[in-house]
């Protein structure tokens, strides 16, 4: 009888695997869905003057060194490879392997090619810090421009105190605790044109929110790009690149993009152009649309397979029976 039955419940091997895999299928992640979809203000392009900040400066961070974040430990496989039969309890087991996370830049419009308002590119805002004149406009230059057609124009003028600063901001959705990788361009230009000429009057800086707040005056740390500035009236331009990396810590981060002019010199005009601007890493989408977690866990989904394969052995066992007896 064990020779009828072996080959019989061999035979129903395929079924129960499909429906312990059809069970565990259950908990793969949905990969897709939601985007990001940050919405536009108005902003005046000229901001009248504000109450004057604090005048203590803050310090320079002239640093070409990008600041790495280590990246996430990857998640390792535990099945082991072998050549013997594997085990049911080894097969299909969603758990053991890491969700799947889409990867994508989570900036919206970062090319600035999905239009101005006022000056400000869709999916942007804009701020500065009063105490002179401040204004933001579509640059379609193409020496400019790194990417497509337009870029963001951004300048100071009539500034009659000490750092002045007019930027852009955008908040995202983050993966808490992924690696995010940005990536900026750009140029400045300076009635000195240069940073012996102007004692390095203008920079441009970047700084994060980790909590996605939208005051660029919260922001812990700014760092420059290391861009140094061109004459204003020059034919042409070479813009600067630059990459680094940071971690998010929640599910909202916000990145602020500023120029800074430094010195009370109000005859001095400076004019900050930033384009093809990338922040990427995990997408919050992705995870977003993962299943609910019905918190079967595999040693349930195991236990389930084993009892299936009990009843077919016990069902063919008791065909085998009957079919034996009416032989005799
Ligand atoms: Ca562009």
């Amino acid at each position: 009888m064990i020779s009828k039955i072996l080959p019989t419940a061999l035979k129903c091997l395929p079924i129960l695997l499909a429906v312990v895999l059809s069970v565990a299928a259950c908990e793969m992640p949905f990969v897709g869905g939601g985007e990001l979809t940050p919405t536009a203000t108005s902003v005046a392009a000229v901001t009248p003057p504000e109450a004057l900040p604090p005048s203590t400066p803050p310090s320079l961070q002239p640093t070409n060194t990008p600041v790495v974040i280590a990246t996430p430990e990857e998640a390792r496989p535990t099945a082991t490879p072998t050549n013997t039969p594997i085990p049911i309890a080894t097969l299909g087991l969603p758990s053991a392997a890491a969700p799947a996370v889409r990867q994508a830049d989570v900036l919206t419009n970062g090319s600035f090619e999905d239009g101005f308002e006022n000056g400000i590119s869709v999916g942007w805002h804009a701020f500065n810090n009063g105490g002179a004149e401040f204004g933001w406009a579509d640059e379609t230059w193409s020496a400019l421009v790194q990417d497509g057609d337009h870029a963001q124009h951004m300048e100071i003028w009539d500034a009659g105190v000490l750092d002045r600063y007019v930027g852009i901001y955008q908040t995202v959705s983050t993966v808490p605790q992924a690696s995010y990788e940005l990536t900026m361009h750009g140029v400045i230009r300076s009635n000195e044109g240069s940073v012996q000429a102007s004692s390095y009057g203008y920079r441009i800086q970047w700084g994060v929110d980790y909590n996605g707040g939208s005051d660029w005056q919260a922001v812990g740390e700014w760092t420059d790009v290391a861009w140094d500035e061109q004459p204003l009236g020059a034919e042409s331009y070479t813009l600067g690149s630059y990459t680094t990396t940071f971690k998010a810590t929640s599910a909202s981060t916000t990145l602020f993009i500023r120029g800074w002019k430094k010195w009370p010199t109000r005859a001095n005009h400076v004019k900050f152009t930033v384009d093809d601007v990338s922040l990427r890493g995990a997408s919050a989408g992705a995870m977003a649309g993962k299943m609910p977690d019905t918190g079967l866990g595999t040693g349930v989904i195991f236990l389930a397979g084993l009892l299936g394969l009990l009843l077919i052995l016990v069902r063919e066992s008791r065909e085998v029976i009957a079919w034996r007896r009416e032989r005799k």
